[in-house]
């Protein structure tokens, strides 16, 4: 994918996507599967993970990807916020319910995937962790465990809660199956599957040949062992793969 630095994206009209270059960044690789199922193109913007990110700052008052930013669209950098325009910039092609009570149930998913605690925040803490213990931990992992919340002691009660969103996950998806449904929600598409599809790259990286991704990422994200491994139960995985095979297309270009 060819990314377009901060300085000259910001002069340019049209929809535009913040992405961590060069890696398969879950909350980026949601917000691009969002945008193709509805259609909407976008320049793809650069941010450099663990960096300093002025530039990005400057422009949206953050430095984390992704952000989704359009003509008439205040920056937007939360999960929920870039899925919310997107279903309102392309309603052809929904991704959440309309009905209030469904829309919550996959928001609540979504969220339980995506969001603050959710698991792959619980990840991250358990990826920052090795780089954390050294005695003079690296400045990019120092800068995104200020970031991101991490402690000794979160980092610790991680793993307790990656498995109780795996073991939710995995019942919904129970729940579905017997429903004869092959979605967290409904019967379509929708957020929660990309949100899955796309972070469970954190417990168990799609083979190399379709997700090239840079060798330490494919270690650290399959580290871990048993514990880890068990998460991405066989529902879970083959609900994985089942998305991205009819819906998000691969191989992954990033
Ligand atoms: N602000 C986002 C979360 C985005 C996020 O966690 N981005 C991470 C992905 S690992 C990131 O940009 N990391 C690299 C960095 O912070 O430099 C949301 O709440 O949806």
């Amino acid at each position: 994918m060819d990314y377009v630095d901060v300085e000259d994206a910001r002069a340019q009209p049209g929809l535009k996507l913040v992405l961590t270059a060069g890696v398969p960044g879950p909350w980026g690789e949601a917000a691009k599967g969002i945008l193709a199922h509805k259609g909407l193109d976008y320049l793809p913007v650069r941010q450099d993970a663990g960096q300093a990110n002025d530039a990005l700052r400057a422009w949206t008052g953050q430095d984390s990807a992704p952000v989704l930013v359009g003509d008439s669209l205040p920056p937007a950098s939360h999960w929920l916020d870039i899925l919310q325009h997107a279903e309102r910039l392309a309603p052809q092609a929904p991704l959440l319910p309309r009905e209030p009570g469904l829309r919550a149930q996959a928001i609540g998913l979504c969220a339980l995937i995506a969001g603050v605690n959710g698991f792959g925040w619980q990840r991250r803490l358990l990826l920052l962790a090795p780089g954390m213990q050294l005695d003079e931990p690296p400045a990019a992992v120092a800068r995104m465990a200020a970031k991101y919340g991490w402690s000794a002691a979160a980092a610790e009660a991680a793993l307790a809660e990656l498995q109780a969103i795996s073991a939710h996950l995995d019942a919904v998806l129970a729940q579905a199956e017997e429903e004869n449904r092959a979605y967290f929600v409904g019967n379509a598409l929708g957020a929660a599957d990309i949100y899955w599809a796309t972070f469970a790259t954190m417990i168990d990286p799609l083979p190399e040949d379709v997700c090239p991704m840079p060798p330490f990422m494919r270690t650290t994200y399959s580290s871990g062992g048993e514990a880890i491994g068990a998460l991405m139960t066989p529902r879970l995985r083959a609900h994985r793969d089942r998305i991205y095979q009819r819906h998000l297309g691969l191989p992954l270009d990033f």
